[in-house]
C-alpha cells in the first residue's frame, strides 16, 4: 500500500484498470480502519466491577450512565418499573413473615387478613401497572383492597415497623424501605421511575453485562458480574486485559449473615473475597480500587443503639457508635489482607445511590486507570 502513497495519480490511471485503482482504493481504506480500530482497541480502558452480591456494582454502573448523560432506554425503564413493583410485594412479603416467625404481634389485628391475602402473591407473576395497582383482591367484610394499598396499610402497622427494626436476623433488600416510603407516587397511573428509582431498583445480576462509556474520548468499557456465590464461577472469563479492578464492599452489612447460607457474616465474606482477589499474581500489574461502599446505611447502622460491630468483631477496639472508629476499622480489615507491600491499593468510602457522591470518585477512577 505505501507504494500508492508515492505515486502520481495521473500515472496510476496509465498503469491501473477502472476496476483495479477501485480496488486498490477501498483496500487503502480498509487499512485506514483497521488501523484506527487498533488504536482504539489499545486505548480502551476496561474496569471489572467485582464484590459480593448487593454490595452495589450494578447500580455504580447505572450511576456511570446518569452521570455520562446516556439515557435509559423506554424498554429498560418499563422493566425498572416491573421490577419495582416486584421489589415492593417481596419485600412486604418479607416483613410480613418475618413478624410473624418473630412472635412481633400485630398493631392493628385487622391487618392479619391482609398479610394473609399478600402471602398469597406468586413470586414469579410478573406485576405491571394494571395488577399492582387496579387488581383487587375480595377480603371477608366484602371491600376489595388493591396491592398498592394493601402495602400502604401493611407499611404503617407498628409489628412490621418493629419487624423491619430487626431486619438483620432475615433477608430484606436494602431498597425496600425507599420504595415503600415512596409508595403514594409508585402507585400512581402516571408513574415513571426517576433515575433515583432506578438507582435503588434492585434485580441480582446473572452472567456478565459489558457497557462502553466514552470518557474525553477514550473508551471505558465497564464489566459487570453477579456476586452471588453461584455467579463467582464467572468471574475467571473477564479477567484478560483488565486496566483496573473496582472492588465494591457493602460496608454496612457488618452485622448482617449472606442470603446464600444464612450463617456466614456478610463482612467476612467480602474480606475473604478480596484476598483472592489483590493477592492474585495474575493482577499485579492492574490498580485495584477498593469502595467501600453504602455509607450512607454504615452511618445510620452505628449510630443506632440497637447494634454494636463488637457484638460480631470482638477485636474491635474503638468507639463502636463512633463513624471514624468503624470506618478505620473496616479499612484495616481489608488493607490487612494484602500481601504484596508494593501493591498500590485506593479507596473511597461511597454511597452508590448517591449521584453527587459517584461523580466525585469516578474521576478519580478515570484520572487512576488512564
Ligand atoms: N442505601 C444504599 N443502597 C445501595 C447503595 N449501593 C447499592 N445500593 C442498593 O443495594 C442493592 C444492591 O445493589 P446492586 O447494585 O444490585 O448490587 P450488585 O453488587 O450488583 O449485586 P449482584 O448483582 O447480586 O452481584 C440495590 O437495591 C441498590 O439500590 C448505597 O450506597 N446505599
Ligand atoms: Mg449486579
Amino acid at each position: 500500500m505505501s507504494t500508492l502513497k508515492w505515486s502520481c495519480p495521473c500515472c496510476l490511471r496509465f498503469k491501473f484498470s477502472p476496476e483495479e485503482l477501485e480496488q486498490r482504493y477501498r483496500s487503502r481504506e480498509i487499512d485506514k480502519m483497521i488501523k484506527k480500530d487498533k488504536q482504539v482497541l489499545k486505548r480502551q480502558v476496561k474496569l471489572l466491577l467485582l464484590g459480593a452480591g448487593e454490595s452495589g456494582k450494578s447500580t455504580f454502573l447505572k450511576q456511570m450512565r446518569i452521570i455520562h448523560g446516556i439515557k435509559f432506554e423506554d424498554e429498560l425503564i418499563k422493566e425498572f418499573q416491573q421490577v419495582i413493583y416486584q421489589n415492593v410485594v417481596k419485600g412486604m412479603k418479607v416483613l410480613v413473615d418475618a413478624r410473624d416467625k418473630l412472635n412481633i404481634p400485630w398493631g392493628d389485628s385487622q391487618n392479619s387478613e391482609l398479610g394473609s391475602k399478600l402471602l398469597e402473591f406468586n413470586n414469579n407473576t410478573v406485576l405491571d401497572f394494571r395488577l399492582f395497582v387496579s387488581y383487587a383482591t375480595n377480603l371477608s367484610n366484602g371491600l376489595f383492597v388493591s396491592y398498592a394499598t394493601n402495602l400502604s396499610k401493611l407499611w404503617k402497622d407498628s409489628g412490621i415497623r418493629r419487624a423491619y427494626e430487626r431486619r438483620r436476623e432475615f433477608q430484606l433488600s436494602d431498597s425496600v424501605e425507599y420504595f415503600l416510603n415512596n409508595l403514594d407516587r409508585i402507585a400512581r397511573p402516571d408513574y415513571i421511575p426517576t433515575n433515583r428509582d432506578i438507582l435503588h431498583c434492585r434485580k441480582a445480576t446473572k452472567g456478565i453485562t459489558e457497557f462502553v462509556i466514552p470518557v474525553n474520548n477514550v473508551p471505558f468499557l465497564f464489566v459487570d458480574v453477579g456476586g452471588q456465590r453461584s455467579q463467582r464461577q464467572k468471574w475467571f472469563q473477564c479477567f484478560g486485559s483488565i486496566t483496573s479492578i473496582l472492588f465494591l464492599v457493602s460496608s454496612s452489612e457488618f452485622d448482617q449473615v449472606l442470603l446464600e447460607d444464612r450463617k456466614t457474616n456478610r463482612l467476612e465474606e467480602s474480606k475473604n473475597i478480596f484476598d483472592t482477589i489483590i493477592n492474585n499474581q495474575i493482577f499485579n500489574s492492574v490498580s485495584i480500587i477498593l469502595f467501600l461502599n453504602k455509607y450512607d446505611l454504615l452511618v445510620k447502622k452505628v449510630a443506632n443503639p440497637e447494634t454494636d460491630i463488637r457484638w460480631y468483631f470482638p477485636q474491635f477496639a474503638g468507639n463502636s457508635h463512633s463513624i471514624h472508629d468503624v470506618q478505620e476499622f473496616i479499612l484495616a480489615m481489608f488493607t490487612g489482607v494484602k500481601r504484596e507491600p508494593k501493591k498500590n491499593l485506593y479507596h473511597h468510602f461511597t454511597t452508590a445511590v448517591d449521584t453527587a457522591n459517584i461523580k466525585n470518585v469516578g474521576i478519580k477512577v478515570y484520572t487512576r486507570s488512564i
